[in-house]
């Protein structure tokens, strides 16, 4: 079992959670997670790796509930409140999910397909009359499963075990010095590891206090922060940029106070144009240490805490991670200045991909775990350059396959042809943008945008679409798709 769970029991009387007003102590998140895990283990001594969704707002509720599937030993699958029906019929089918936990004010839950005939058991009427005992449950049992996009049509479930949360967990509190004094606000979407493991783990894991915002809301997130005591804030980039156009424009000293008063400022999840990290700085005094993660391994690579902390670059091993870059053809770099692709290993890298034992085996070689991300190495310090695959493109934080886009996009009558690719962007980092060799002439942008809506997520609508007469393509008849970034650019 985590120790993240059982310590919770060293510090029962500190404020854990501050959730819609109201204050939960670690007392509580320990008896109500027992109580959940008492109910869905009913006569059963443990759930034996039964995977069980999780489909709620990010406030108290999620937090009781991960823990009681954690305790129950069943397999957690967080689920994004803005899935569309067709993407949340792909978790669930995947996964073999054949109950959720949701609760009375998510509205999202009329997303989930109807035909899979899966028990939906909203939180609040979850009771156990009597607390069973808890399985014992060991490091390298299955604890989570996370859906990421990538270079398959459909997201792929990222399985980790009890272990590596563990790991990815203790090499943050040591790396960026945790401690139960520490006070944090939770902006950040719940079913990724930037918000589960950064946001509300680590924390919880040094018994420190958690503020669930309830996703990212500008003027709440100034607001909150010039009139509470927090210490460290951890965003994507997209965040940032939004703040700084906030306080560009305001003469509000207190929230400026609130910001310099932090004793850390973190980014991560995409690159942080070193514009920003610059004009940060100077509105707040505050450098932001960028990290760099991936949801197979957590977060490996970290600007120092105590050091320097380098615009556009992502820093150092964080403890336990083990790192080496290759070249094209799989020879370790061992000069500074070479390109080359990140491989990592360590306690803390993901157990395989759901239902894709081939993908997972492609995606190591000999026991490293091929990261497709491609850096260099500086004085020192990593700096990212990019992917290997210019079919993932990154959008406010998220991951994003043009596959997945381009193939709702071909489901169209009037779509012939069409290729995906991302627009560089200031705030999202990029865009989803789509070239179409349509049908019919009469098909607009809107339209498309609106046949996307239907399927995918919005943060994947592609936001600009260019109707051609031919994509460009290579002498073997591919798609170029640098080419095709050009025509965006
Ligand atoms: C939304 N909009 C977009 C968009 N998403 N436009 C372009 N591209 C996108 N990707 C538009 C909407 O249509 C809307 O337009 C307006 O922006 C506001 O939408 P919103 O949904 O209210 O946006 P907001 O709440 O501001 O969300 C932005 C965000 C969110 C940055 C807070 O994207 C987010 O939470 N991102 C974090 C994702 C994350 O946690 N990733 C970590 C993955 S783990 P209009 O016209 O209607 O106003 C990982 C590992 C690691 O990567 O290293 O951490
Ligand atoms: P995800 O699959 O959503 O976990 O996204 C992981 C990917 O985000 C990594 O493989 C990187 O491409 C990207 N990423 C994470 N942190 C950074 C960073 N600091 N700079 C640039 N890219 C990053």
């Amino acid at each position: 079992m985590l120790h993240l769970l059982k310590k919770a029991k060293t510090h029962a009387k500190r404020i854990a959670i501050q959730s819609d007003g109201k204050e939960f102590t670690y007392g509580y998140l320990d008896e109500r997670s027992d109580e959940i895990a008492s109910f869905l283990l009913g006569n059963e001594s443990d759930l034996n790796e039964k995977r069980i969704g999780l489909l709620m707002r990010p406030d108290i509720h999620y937090v009781v509930a991960l823990w009681g599937i954690w305790k129950s030993g069943a397999i957690a699958v967080p689920l994004s409140l803005s899935a569309k029906e067709s993407e949340l019929d792909h978790y669930i089918s995947d996964s073999n999910i054949s109950l959720i936990i949701s609760s009375n004010n998510c509205e999202e839950q009329k997303n989930i397909p109807q035909k899979n005939s899966i028990d939906i058991q909203n939180i609040e009427n979850i009771n156990a009359t009597e607390c069973m005992s808890l399985p014992t449950l060991s490091n390298d049992r299955k604890a989570m499963i996370i859906y990421t996009s990538g270079t398959t049509n459909k997201p792929k479930g990222v399985m980790t075990t009890h272990g590596n949360i563990e790991a990815q967990i203790t090499a943050l509190v040591e790396a960026w010095k945790w401690t139960k004094d520490d006070h944090i606000p939770l902006i950040l979407p719940l079913h990724h590891i930037h918000g589960i493991i950064n946001s509300l783990c680590c924390p919880l894991y040094v018994g420190a206090k958690v503020s669930m915002l309830g996703g990212f809301n500008l003027d709440k997130v100034c607001k909150e922060i010039s009139q509470s005591d927090y210490t460290v804030f951890t965003a994507v980039p997209t965040i940032y940029f939004s703040l700084i156009e906030k306080l560009e424009e305001t003469n509000d000293e207190e929230i400026f106070n609130g910001f310099k008063r932090l004793r850390l400022m973190m980014s991560g999840s995409a690159a942080l144009a070193p514009e920003i990290h610059k004009k940060w700085e100077k509105l707040t005094s505050q450098k932001i240490l960028e990290r760099y993660g991936m949801t197979e391994v957590g977060m490996a690579l970290s600007n120092k805490i105590d050091g320097e902390r380098r615009p556009g670059a992502v820093g150092e091993p964080l403890p336990n991670v083990e790192i080496k870059l290759e070249d094209e053809n799989g020879n370790e770099i061992k000069e500074e200045g070479e390109i080359g692709q990140i491989l990592l290993k360590g306690p803390q890298v993901f157990m395989g991909y759901q239902n894709l034992p081939e993908k997972t085996q492609a995606s190591f070689k000999d026991g490293w775990f091929l990261t497709g991300d491609v850096a260099v190495m500086e004085k020192g310090y990593y700096r990212l350059l990019g992917r290997d695959s210019i079919d993932i493109i990154k959008s406010g934080g998220y991951k994003i396959s043009a596959i997945e886009i381009e193939d709702v996009l071909l489901k169209h009558k009037n779509v012939k042809e069409c290729a995906v690719v991302g627009k560089d962007d200031n705030k999202w980092g990029e865009i989803v943008v789509a070239a179409i060799i349509p049908k019919n002439k009469t098909i607009s942008e809107e339209e498309v945008q609106n046949w996307c809506s239907k399927y995918v997520s919005n943060y994947k609508i592609p936001r600009m679409i260019k109707f051609l007469d031919a994509l460009p393509k290579n002498s073997m008849g591919k798609v170029t798709k640098k080419e095709l970034k050009n025509i965006f650019s």
